[in-house]
C-alpha cells in the first residue's frame, strides 16, 4: 500500500523517504491516528505536546508499544482550507494536507443555486490542487444532468453528476481518480459526502445518517476528517466534517467579481445598485456584451444573500441585547426585593 507516497516523492522531490513513515488518517479534536505503509492504523501522540498536524500529512514515527511517537511532519505541499464563521465567512480552517483534487459537493435538491458556485470556486481554486464539482443526489432532480452540462460550460471545470442511490457517474468519478492520487471532498453537512466515498469505495468506510430530504439540513454526521485507501491504496479519499452554509459579506462579493467592482467606479452614483439607475456602468456593459448576463444575475443573487446574512445577524445581536437588558433588569429586581416582614 503506498498511500500516496509516490506522488508525494514527486512533489517534495524526494528520493529516500525515512523509515518509519505515516501518514495522519484522523485527527479527532486532538486525538490522532496515523496508518501506516503496509495500511494499519495505530493510535499516535504528538511529541511536542502543543504541534497540531491535519489529516493527510505525512509524518516520521517513533512506534511505542501500543502507539506512536510523532517526532515531526514533512512539509505539506497543498492544504485544504474549510470556509468557516458565524454568519459571514470570517476565517479559514484547516481540514487535510497533500490533496491533489478536490470534489465541491452540491446537492440538487430545490435549494439549488449557481450563484454559490460561483462563491465556492472563488474559495477553491488553487494552483496546488485540481478542483472539479460533484453534482450529488441526482436523483432528486430531473434536470441534474442539463444542470451538469451547463455549469461545465460556465465554469470551465469538470462536473460530475452523481446519485449514490441509483449509482448514476460513481463509477466516471472513480474512474477519474489516478493512481497514487489523495482526493477531498468539501460540501455542505448533509449533501452525501459521506455516502458518495461508501459508494466509491463500494463499502460501509463512513457513517451516514438519514436527514430529512425536505429540508436537506445535515445534522453534522461526520466530526472529523478522515483519511481512506481504496482499492490497497491504490488511491486516497479524505472525508471531512460538512460545513455550515457560510454567507457572503459585502467584501466577499467585491473580491468574487472583480469585474463589477471595477464598472461600479464609472456609475453615475457612488451607492448605485445596479438596477434601475441611470448612468449605471453595469447595466451599459451588459446592453455592450461586455459583461455576460448570467455573471450580472449571480452577482444579484449574492448580493440579496449578503444582505439577508446581515439582517440576520442583526436580528440576532438585536434577541441577544434585549437578552441582556431583560436579564438585567430582573437582577435588579431580585436585588430590590424585600423579603416580606412575617
Ligand atoms: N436522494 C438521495 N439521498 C442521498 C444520496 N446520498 C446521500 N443521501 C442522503 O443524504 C443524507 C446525508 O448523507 P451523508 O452522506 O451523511 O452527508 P454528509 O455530506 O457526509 O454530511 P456530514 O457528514 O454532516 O457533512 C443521508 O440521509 C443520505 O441517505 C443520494 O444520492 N440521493
Ligand atoms: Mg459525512
Ligand atoms: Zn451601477
Amino acid at each position: 500500500m503506498s498511500l500516496g507516497l509516490e506522488t508525494y516523492k514527486i512533489h517534495e522531490k524526494i528520493e529516500n523517504e525515512p523509515e518509519t513513515l505515516g501518514r495522519i488518517s484522523l485527527n479527532a479534536s486532538g486525538v490522532y491516528k496515523v496508518m501506516h505503509l503496509d495500511g494499519t492504523e495505530v493510535n499516535a501522540i504528538p511529541k511536542q505536546r502543543d504541534k497540531t498536524f491535519l489529516v493527510g500529512d505525512w509524518v516520521v514515527l517513533n512506534p511505542q508499544i501500543d502507539f506512536d511517537l510523532i517526532e515531526s511532519q514533512l512539509p505539506r505541499y497543498s492544504t485544504l482550507n474549510r470556509l468557516a464563521g458565524e454568519g459571514f465567512h470570517t476565517e479559514e480552517k484547516a481540514a487535510a494536507s497533500n490533496i491533489d483534487r478536490l470534489f465541491i459537493c452540491i446537492s440538487m435538491n430545490k435549494n439549488f443555486k449557481s450563484s454559490r458556485i460561483k462563491r465556492y470556486l472563488y474559495a477553491f481554486i488553487k494552483p496546488e490542487y485540481q478542483t472539479a464539482l460533484v453534482l450529488t443526489k441526482s436523483d432528486l432532480n430531473p434536470d441534474s444532468l442539463k444542470l451538469a452540462t451547463q455549469l461545465s460550460d460556465d465554469f470551465k471545470i469538470p462536473v460530475f453528476c452523481t446519485s449514490s442511490y441509483s449509482g448514476t457517474g460513481i463509477e466516471s468519478l472513480k474512474s477519474s481518480i489516478l493512481p497514487g492520487q489523495t482526493v477531498s471532498f468539501y460540501g455542505n453537512s448533509g449533501v452525501g459526502k459521506s455516502t458518495l466515498i461508501n459508494a466509491v469505495a463500494q463499502k460501509e468506510v463512513m457513517t451516514t445518517k438519514t436527514i430529512s430530504d425536505k429540508t436537506d439540513k445535515g445534522r453534522h454526521t461526520t466530526t472529523s476528517s478522515r483519511l481512506i485507501p481504496i482499492h490497497d491504496g491504490d488511491f486516497i479519499l479524505i472525508d471531512t466534517p460538512g460545513v455550515k452554509s457560510v454567507g457572503v459579506s459585502p467584501n466577499d462579493l467585491s473580491l468574487i467579481f472583480p469585474e463589477i467592482t471595477t464598472l461600479a467606479q464609472k456609475c453615475r452614483f457612488h451607492d448605485c445598485t445596479h438596477t434601475q439607475e441611470p448612468g449605471c456602468a453595469v447595466k451599459a456593459a451588459i446592453s455592450n456584451g461586455m459583461l455576460s448576463q448570467k455573471v450580472y444575475q449571480q452577482y444579484l443573487e449574492l448580493k440579496k444573500e449578503s444582505q439577508a446574512t446581515k439582517n440576520y445577524m442583526a436580528a440576532k445581536v438585536a434577541k441577544k441585547l434585549t437578552q441582556k437588558a431583560k436579564g438585567k433588569k430582573e437582577t435588579l429586581r431580585k436585588k430590590n426585593y424585600q423579603k416580606p416582614l412575617l
